[in-house]
């Protein structure tokens, strides 16, 4: 016989009564699939393709900070008339590292600090930590997460394969600001022609990445 919460409790001590053979199998399979899970989880770090391959390393906030503005300070582009490039409300700079470079990216409440700017095809190496709290990293369309400490630097090596806008979120509630982080990189070619068009956006050849 079963019962359901709407029927009055048929025993007083009813948990203490034998536990019947139907609940001993089922707490059986439970802890065996407890224990194939608990293996599969370091078997995964092994056959699993899902393993971001970079490396995390202490960094001091201020220091990582002052690399950030440095790297800013040097790489911001300009546009045809001069002026330094900037988009959105707050004037996020747009940053244009060499080639196989440092891309420093202080995220902080509530803002990405930087909209990159990468060439097709070229590898870059992406520092990516935290100036206050925990933030989360997300790279669309291509599913790529971090979660970002304060006071780590999250280095990892990126090589983009399609051209066109991404979006950079954050996937970490982080405050009441949180919905504000909504940040992009672009990733031009410049030998195909496809090139920064001044609105937002990327122009020209073949566009692969925008969302
Ligand atoms: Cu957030």
């Amino acid at each position: 016989m079963s019962y359901t919460s709407m029927d009055p409790i048929p025993h007083r001590h009813w948990w203490r009564l034998p536990v019947g053979p139907d609940e001993k199998i089922w707490i059986a399979v439970a802890y065996a699939w407890c224990l194939v899970m608990l293996v599969w989880m370091v078997g995964w770090f092994f056959v699993g393709n899902q393993n971001q391959a970079g490396e995390a390393f202490k960094v001091t906030l201020d220091g990582f900070s002052n690399k950030s503005d440095q790297m800013i300070d040097q790489y911001q582009l300009k546009d045809a008339s001069g002026n330094l490039m900037a988009e959105g409300e707050t004037d996020v700079p747009v940053v244009q590292v060499p080639a196989g470079g440092n891309v420093y990216i202080a995220a902080h409440q509530f803002e990405w600090p930087i909209i990159p700017v990468l060439e097709l095809g070229k590898t870059y190496v992406f520092h990516i930590s935290s100036l206050d709290v925990d933030h989360g990293f997300s790279l669309l369309p291509i599913v790529l997460n971090l979660q970002l400490i304060p006071g780590y630097d999250y280095v990892l090596r990126f090589t983009p394969n399609k051209t066109g806008v991404y979006r950079i979120t954050c996937n970490e509630y982080c405050g009441l600001g949180h919905h504000l982080m909504a940040g992009k990189l672009y990733v031009i070619d410049t030998a195909h022609g496809v090139v920064l068009d001044g609105k937002g956006g990327v122009k020209g050849g073949e566009i692969g990445g925008a969302i």
